[in-house]
């Protein structure tokens, strides 16, 4: 197969069995051999297929990717049609309120939605010629998947378009079911009236949690319920594009261990306009998490690039969004599902990003699958213990996986550093660091320099951190609210809870705020304010800017003047300012200490 050896370089191993070796996992090494009887176990590829024909060299016919469905015949000048906008006009009074009860009820425009036929087609398939191109050889067979997916209060029209737009869009011989699993809704439309309109469909079926859980308990409930080769999880509000699910299931048997995403395609929360591929566009990017452990996007690095043969090619990534991805159901269950205990929403994407590659696995976007998501300017739904939950999962993710860069993250917020000391307020972590010495997991620096080199590290233990408090005005240096890339750092009410107060004296000298982007604090000429900027120094051979050096010096205990390197001059307040000023001592106002 042409994927073979794709990803040597990255020399990832499984307990020293290398990725190239694990294409014979269906050629026993020897029984006696613990490793390879567990690993052919695990993946043999299709042993539970029942449905597919016989196996034959070449490729699948278009005839045998049929999918369950035909998608019924759809007027064209329909609201939303082939994935249009669709903008309400001349609404009336009700109208009007109905639709921002809706926009307040989902995070998204309801009235619009409802409004789009649940079968809608996206128009033409417009991905790269490469993935229109892409044939899937017969031979072994590709893979059955079940799609998962969970939901907790979520819109009619949403949902069923989710579920429809997978039967119209998936070969039913790779569609083994379609689970969904109510995280207990409270809105009638999901209960009885679901079970009706479902059951016709026949291989979709519902499940139900009685008590709210949060999304990782649900999807385990589907997990285990699951019957398909691989498991497949979706959001319940997403819309899959034209041949989104055979280069899923073709990159899992090229590599079983692998965890793949499709590229998220953006479902406008208020027209739901579908954002098309567009044909000239490859890849563009892939995922990544922050030091305050929020997952972000970044572009793909030139190196990662290049080691994509063409557009089919998958795009490793350190990090995923976590709601849309395809893995084995063997491999989920080989890898440790899902850390039961994070509750309701947040953080399990991160921990399975860390986990999956750190414990022998690997993780990955397929350009060539494309699946819409709506995504939510607001989460509408209750978190019955309160937003803290997210904070105790991202906890439960760092005790597990960072070893000592926890600490960079407890730095950045106070709230997790408070859980993480308040003897096991975060609950049992044994099970998981059983897993992980059972699985012999590499190391969370190991994973840093193999997986995610171009990430910048902060300093494990800098000596000054915290918040930086003015003795004359008892303010605190901030960085704002909107990310500030080149713009004047404020003077806010001090919060001690790290995030947009909190700043490290680096051993360059830098009082930098690192948590999403590198942001120094960047000294000026009087009367031009002191300005948060990206930092000149990113690590390697680069340098850190003159204006962003600073030096120290102690007036009192723990209180320090901070002066520029190049201006010999002091950062001072004046009123909710921070200016450069000839240096004074005496001045209560150019008194800076670092809070907790
Ligand atoms: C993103 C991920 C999601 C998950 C989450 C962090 C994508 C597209 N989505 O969610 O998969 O990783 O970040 O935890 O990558 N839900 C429940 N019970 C709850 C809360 C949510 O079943 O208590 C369902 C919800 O109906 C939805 C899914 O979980 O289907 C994700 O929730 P969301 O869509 O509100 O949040 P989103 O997209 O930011
Ligand atoms: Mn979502």
């Amino acid at each position: 197969p042409k994927n073979i050896g794709k990803w040597t370089s990255s020399n990832q191993n499984l307990n020293g069995l290398s990725l190239k070796n694990r294409q014979v996992i269906t050629t026993p090494r020897s029984l006696a051999d613990p490793l390879s009887l567990q690993i052919r176990d695990l993946f043999s590829p299709g042993s539970s297929v029942s449905t597919q024909p016989d196996c034959l060299s070449g490729f699948y016919s278009p005839d045998e990717l049929k999918p369950h469905f035909m998608r019924p015949m759809e007027d064209p000048d329909g609201p939303g049609a082939n994935g249009r906008a669709f903008i309400p006009e001349n609404m009336s009074p009700a109208e009007m309120r109905e639709k921002q009860e809706g926009l307040v009820r989902n995070g998204f425009d309801q009235f619009v939605s409802d409004r789009i036929s649940v079968h809608r087609s996206l128009g033409n398939d417009t991905r790269h010629p490469e993935c229109v191109e892409q044939k899937f050889r017969h031979c072994p067979r590709l893979p059955d998947t079940s799609v998962i997916i969970v939901f907790h209060n979520e819109a009619w029209s949403t949902l069923l378009r989710t579920i429809y737009s997978i039967l119209h869009t998936s070969p039913a011989i790779l569609l083994r079911e379609i689970i969904l699993v109510d995280d207990a809704s409270t809105q009638d439309h999901l209960k009885a009236p679901l079970d009706l309109h479902v059951q016709p469909l026949k291989i979709v079926r519902v499940l139900r949690q009685k008590e709210r859980k949060g999304l990782v308990a649900a999807r385990l409930l589907g997990a285990q319920e699951a019957k398909g080769n691989v498991l497949t999880f979706l959001d319940s509000h997403c819309e899959c594009f034209h041949g989104w699910l055979e280069p899923l299931l073709a990159q899992l048997r090229e590599q079983p261990m692998a965890v793949v995403s499709p590229e998220i395609a953006v479902i406008d929360s208020n027209t739901l306009k579908f954002t098309k591929p567009l044909p000239s566009a490859g890849a563009r990017s892939r995922g990544n998490f922050d030091w305050g452990l929020s997952f972000g996007w970044e572009n793909i690095p030139e190196p990662e690039r290049l080691k994509r043969k063409d557009e089919t090619y998958p795009v490793r990534t350190p990090a995923f969004a976590g709601g849309l991805f395809s893995i084995y159901k063997d491999f989920f269950n080989h890898i440790g599902t899902y850390d039961g205990q994070m509750e309701i929403w947040g953080g399990e994407n991160i921990e399975m990003s860390f986990r999956v590659w750190m414990c022998g696995g690997q993780l990955e976007i397929v350009p060539c699958s494309v699946v819409g998501h709506i995504f939510r300017t607001r989460t509408p739904y209750s978190f019955p213990k309160g937003l803290e939950v997210i904070v105790h999962n991202q906890v439960r993710a760092a005790e597990v996986w960072m070893d000592d860069y926890k600490n960079v993250f407890y730095r950045r917020n106070k709230k997790a550093a408070f859980i993480a000391q308040s003897q096991k307020s975060y609950g049992d972590i044994s099970e998981r660091l059983e897993l992980k010495e059972k699985l012999q997991c590499k190391n969370f620096s190991w994973y840093l320099e193999n997986v995610y080199p171009e990430v910048f590290v902060p300093e494990l233990a800098p000596a000054l951190f915290g918040s930086l408090m003015n003795m004359g005005s008892h303010t605190c240096l901030d960085i704002g609210e909107r990310k500030p890339v080149r713009r004047a750092v404020i003077l806010y009410k001090c919060h001690y809870m790290g995030g947009n107060q909190h700043f490290e004296y680096t051993v360059l000298q830098e009082l930098r705020h690192n948590t999403a982007m590198q942001l120094c604090l960047h000294a000026t000429i009087e009367p031009e304010p002191v300005r948060i900027e990206l930092c000149n120094y990113k690590g390697g051979s680069t340098v850190p800017a003159p204006q962003q050096q600073w030096t120290l010096k102690l007036v009192s205990p723990q209180c320090y003047l901070l002066e520029s390197e190049v201006f010999k001059k002091c950062l001072t307040v004046e009123g909710v300012k921070a200016i450069m000023k000839t240096c004074n001592p005496a001045d209560k106002y150019q008194h800076w200490t670092f809070g907790p």
